[in-house]
């Protein structure tokens, strides 16, 4: 399905359908028998998206991951790369992140010149995304990886400027991320402001562990919801959210 994420996207948010990505952190799959046991689950719970990704991959395992998402199902496998060296081609596509919440050159345009010209020989989709971070009460990896700060909890109008930037300056997605494992989500109020100041999709992440967050950001207005963490200590989760979110877009008349 090369070439069709972003459209999908797109129209998913003008028929105001929502979906859920389920991350896999290649360093937390240990052997192939445990992530097809995921993907299995995954599928009976009907998720729309595989992310691929981590700030901190050590483990060599990364290709090996893709591959077994590509042959196991027809569900596109997104990359959420932590650097320049998560790439991998048979893949669908890439989330082109611009840490646009920081002050970190190398991540808001270094590791992206070294990219391009892979990127450019591959068949991914690329599609240009602002990732914008946001302060989850607890230092995540990925706070601590970019080297720079999240935008406070608290500070929505910061975060909406953010995005609205991000949009004028091109990038056609924006992810509000509060980090893996984050204790806090992104609130409801900073989804919906964000929500409102953009047209792009709206991807939003980190620490939604319980169907109550995962309906609080659909109904503040995220489009896609991303859930790692909370699915790896209660595998139940997938299927509460993804029910959740089949029951709203039944409602629309699309499934
Ligand atoms: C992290 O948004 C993702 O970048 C998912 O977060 O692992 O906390 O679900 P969790």
């Amino acid at each position: 399905m090369k070439g069709n994420f972003y459209e999908s996207l797109r129209a998913n948010k003008r028929a105001g359908k929502k979906s859920v990505a389920l991350l896999i952190d290649p360093d937390k799959i240990h052997d192939m028998v445990q992530l097809q046991r995921l993907i299995n689950h995954a599928l009976e719970s009907r998720v729309d998206y595989f992310f691929v990704g981590g700030s901190l991959i050590t483990d060599s395992n990364f290709s090996q991951v893709v591959q077994l998402l590509k042959q196991s199902s027809e569900l596109p496998v997104i990359l959420f790369p932590g650097s320049n060296m998560h790439l991998d081609p048979s893949a669908d596509a890439i989330l082109f992140l611009s840490l646009i919440s920081g002050r970190n050159p190398e991540l808001l345009i270094g590791q992206h010149v070294l990219a391009a010209p892979i990127l450019r020989k591959s068949k991914l989709e690329v599609v240009s995304t602002g990732y914008i971070l946001i302060d989850a009460g607890n230092h995540t990896t990925v706070s601590y990886m970019s080297n720079t700060q999240p935008i406070p909890h608290d500070k929505v109008s910061v975060a909406a400027c953010t995005a609205m930037a991000g949009e004028m300056l091109g990038l056609k997605l924006m992810y509000l991320d509060a980090g893996s494992g984050a204790d806090r989500p992104v609130s409801p109020r900073m989804i919906s402001a964000v929500g409102k100041s953009i047209d792009t999709p709206l991807i939003v992440g980190g620490g939604i562990n319980n169907g109550h967050k995962a309906k609080d950001a659909l109904e503040a207005g995220a489009d896609l919801l991303v859930l790692g963490n909370g699915v790896e200590k209660n595998p139940g989760l997938l299927t509460e959210v993804c029910d959740i979110v089949y029951a709203h877009n039944r409602t629309l008349n699309v499934h």
